[in-house]
């Protein structure tokens, strides 16, 4: 009862400095035997992949994505209990169901310069400042300092006041070492560090947004049917296998989890999942609208 409720109160305390500051900093939220083995998963993967080329990506810097069919430690991230519980206390008023937004790997090379500092919401049209689009999370591979490139955070850029403000104020490094699970709000103005050291920096990072966006990483491409098929069911939601009420995200009128089970039949046919307030608006209009 005692662990249950340490665990409760140190999750309301990341909750408020998130809502407050815009980001926090969940120590150990990992035992950094998983972060070594997905580090070791991904070592021919980096090795292989091609620097980046643009001004965001930066030119020294390599990143890959997929990486739940990588390594099997990535789910580990992607489903930890601790973060799934901040995202959902910071998204779910806003949808019915979260999902995975991306799962990349980025190691920043000596010589990096500083990535231009950027809100991660900005990746989608519409109103800003009324509620969050998304949480992200860097888990570094490697220790994270303030000369390695240690991602860079302003304190209190985020939400409507945060947007508003003409000066974001100084920018904190998010020093800390694998295990650790840095967090920020997809309004929180943030970029990765300038590598001065003369060794890589890795980290992954893991983004969560409202379950009725398009994600930035095509989830349906990475993680086919035949790959999605072994992962658990609260994965396979994460990644796209779940109908997001009204009906968004169907496959031939039902839910895309469908496409996991053995034998998928040939004709389907369609079945609403509608929002408790849609079934309610055509209860009524039935009782009230003359149909032909
Ligand atoms: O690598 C980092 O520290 C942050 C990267 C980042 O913010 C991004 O690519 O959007
Ligand atoms: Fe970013």
């Amino acid at each position: 009862m005692k662990f249950l409720r340490n665990i409760r109160s140190s999750r309301s305390e990341h909750l408020a400095q998130l809502l407050d500051q815009g980001y926090c900093i969940v120590e150990n939220a990992l035992p950094t035997r998983v972060l070594k083995s997905l580090n070791a998963d991904l070592d021919p993967v980096f090795a292989a992949t091609p620097l980046c080329q643009g001004r965001f990506y930066g030119e020294r810097t390599k990143r890959f994505a997929s990486l739940l069919r990588r390594s099997p430690s990535a789910a580990r991230l992607v489903l930890s209990p601790a973060i799934l519980s901040l995202v959902d206390a910071v998204l779910k008023p806003m949808c019915d169901r979260i999902q995975l937004n991306v799962a990349q790997a980025i190691e920043i090379h000596p010589g990096e310069q500083s990535q231009f500092p950027h809100r991660d919401h900005d990746m989608w049209q519409g109103h800003k400042g009324e509620h969050e689009y998304l949480v992200n999370v860097m888990w570094p591979l490697t220790p994270f300092t303030a000369e390695n490139g240690a991602t860079r955070i302003y304190p209190g850029s985020h939400g409507i006041e945060g947007l508003s403000k003409e000066d974001p104020g100084t920018a904190v490094s998010a020093v800390c070492d694998p295990g650790s699970a840095i967090c920020f709000l997809g309004s929180t103005l943030h970029g990765a560090g300038a590598n001065l050291t003369n060794l890589p920096r890795r980290a992954i990072v893991v983004g969560y947004c409202l379950g009725w966006l398009k994600p930035y990483e095509n989830q349906w491409l990475a993680y086919p049917p035949d790959v999605a098929k072994v992962f658990s069911p609260e994965l396979a939601a994460l990644v796209g296998y779940a109908q997001h009420r009204p009906n968004l995200g169907n496959y031939e009128g039902q839910c895309p989890s469908l496409l996991l089970s053995e034998n998928v039949p040939e004709y389907i046919g369609a079945i609403d999942a509608l929002r408790p307030d849609q079934e309610a608006m055509m209860a009524c209009a039935d009782n009230t609208v003359p149909r032909d």
